[in-house]
């Protein structure tokens, strides 16, 4: 069995568990934020057997999408009298980062 565990951005976390339950995959999802754009995401974690990952991976695909964001980057120490123009960074964020981790044992009590 395989845990797979998918960041994936808040816009397409809703889409993507509404697909891995209609195709019959159990999903808990759990409030994640970024370390880098210190902005909300989702984290979403599927137990299935191992055949099953592809499978999995393939929903994430499908239902999430890369953004660009602009982020202004934090202003540089200055020396009085330096000038600096803060000019916006192209960011890349998404789809989907995905870890899949062996499961070494599962149990439902
Ligand atoms: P954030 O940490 O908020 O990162 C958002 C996007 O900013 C990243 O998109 C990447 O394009 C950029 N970025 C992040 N850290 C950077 C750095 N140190 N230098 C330059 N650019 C950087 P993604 O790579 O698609 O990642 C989206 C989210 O997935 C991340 O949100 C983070 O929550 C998670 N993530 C990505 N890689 C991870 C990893 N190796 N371990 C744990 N979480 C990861
Ligand atoms: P349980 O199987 O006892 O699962 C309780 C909660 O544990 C689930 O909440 C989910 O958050 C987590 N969970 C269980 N198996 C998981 C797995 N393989 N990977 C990741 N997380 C897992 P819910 O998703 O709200 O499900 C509540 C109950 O509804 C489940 O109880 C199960 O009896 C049923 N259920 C869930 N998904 C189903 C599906 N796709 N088809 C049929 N029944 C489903």
């Amino acid at each position: 069995m395989k845990l797979i565990m998918n960041i994936v951005q808040s816009d397409d976390a809703g889409r993507l568990v509404e697909a891995l339950t209609r195709a019959g995959y159990r999903a808990t999802t759990i409030s994640t934020t970024g370390g880098f754009l210190r902005q909300g995401n989702a984290t979403i974690l599927v137990g299935v057997e191992d055949e099953k990952v592809p499978d999995v991976l393939q929903l994430v695909r499908e239902n999430c999408h890369t953004r660009h964001q602009l982020i202004n980057p934090l202003p540089p120490v200055m020396e009085p009298g330096e000038m600096y123009l803060p000019a916006p960074v192209d960011v890349r964020v998404g789809g989907a980062t995905v870890f899949v981790l062996d499961v070494v044992q599962f149990d439902q009590f």
